[in-house]
């Protein structure tokens, strides 16, 4: 029988996962482009401390640099109108080129922008502002979630900001110098354990991706394999999960600790694996519990990999199908 992506994703689907994230961001987008700003510069604020000189060097953040020298250059009523126009995703020429810009891109030209606004040369919040009610629910809401969960509600808010572009056809940006590079923090641990599993696709997938191998990564894929990335729809075919991976996964860290594997009577084989991810932004100073899901063909191929964010270090340990 053929495997379907269908079935392949509901496989362990009794892994729990944070509908307070989705939750978090559903309140985050109800408020007002003013609230939305001062609600990320106090959130940001707090977590921002534990951002570490990870984040990529200036060298590599060409098509940022030119947005931020751009408004460096404004004053403040227009700095001000800068950001609210990328808040609210506005059709303006600085929104659209944001808006074409890769995931770690739009982090980084945030995050100097945040560095600018510590040194007092950009505003971060409009003049005569008043923080409204929603902000404080959002804020509590965003405390209660754990370091990995702050960071991924940090993060998509980020990647929603500027025009959509999507129905734009593709960018006229130069596309393969522009993706901001990581330093790796600490080694890349060569022999992978992981108690439970001994499966040669999966232990490969990781010792590749702690070495940003993507290559490797994704000649262990099948022809028609996926990934499916947290809160996202599954990414389909080799050359897009390459894609996805060089703007997505360099300098991650992954540390898988247990798993379990289940071989199927068409000997194809389910495993879960879970354990912790570090992100270069963050380093060592936040670990997110993330659960791996494998479809892996007779051949031994990875025919779907799913992954989840755990909505608590209990899941860490439910290896259990129901
Ligand atoms: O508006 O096996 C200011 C895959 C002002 C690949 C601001 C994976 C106001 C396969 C405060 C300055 C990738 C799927 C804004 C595994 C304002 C695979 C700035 C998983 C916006 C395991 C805000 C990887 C700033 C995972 C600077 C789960 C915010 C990776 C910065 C998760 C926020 C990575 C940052 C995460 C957030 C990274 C830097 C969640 C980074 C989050």
């Amino acid at each position: 029988m053929a495997l379907t992506l269908q079935s392949a994703q509901s496989i362990f689907s009794n892994t729990q996962v944070p509908s307070q994230i989705p939750a978090t961001i559903a309140l985050f987008d109800q408020l007002n482009v003013d609230d939305q700003l001062a609600y990320l510069w106090y959130a940001y604020t707090e977590m921002g401390k534990t951002i570490t000189p990870a984040a990529p060097g200036a060298a590599r953040l060409q098509l940022a640099e030119t947005l931020l020298t751009q408004i460096k250059l404004m004053s403040s009523e227009d700095q001000t109108k800068v950001m609210r126009d990328l808040a609210s995703r506005a059709d303006t020429p600085i929104s659209r080129s944001y808006g074409f810009f890769s995931v770690n891109t739009k982090l980084a030209f945030w995050y100097e922008l945040g560095e600018l606004m510590k040194k007092g040369l950009v505003t971060p919040i409009p003049a005569g502002y008043q923080m409204s009610p929603g902000v404080k629910v959002v804020l509590e809401a965003t405390q209660k979630l754990d370091q990995g969960q702050q960071i991924t509600v940090l993060r998509n808010t980020v990647v929603n900001m500027g025009f959509d572009t999507s129905e734009l056809g593709p960018s006229s940006y130069p596309k393969d110098v522009a993706e901001p590079a990581f330093q790796r923090t600490t080694p890349i641990i060569s022999s992978v354990k992981i108690d439970g599993i001994t499966e040669p696709a999966v232990l490969s997938y990781i010792e590749a991706m702690n070495a940003d191998n993507f290559d490797a990564a994704v000649a262990l894929f099948t022809t028609d394999g996926a990934l499916q990335p947290p809160f996202q729809k599954p990414i389909v075919g080799p050359e897009a999960i390459a894609k996805y991976m060089r703007e997505e996964a360099q300098g991650l860290n992954m540390m898988p600790q247990q798993g379990i594997c289940e071989v199927q009577p068409d000997g194809s084989k389910q495993l879960k694996i879970t354990g912790v991810v570090q992100t270069p932004w963050f380093g060592v100073t936040v670990g997110m519990n993330i659960a791996w899901r494998f479809l892996i063909n007779p051949q031994g191929k990875i025919f779907f990999v799913a992954i989840d964010m755990l909505a608590s270090p209990q899941e860490l340990l439910n290896l259990r199908r129901v």
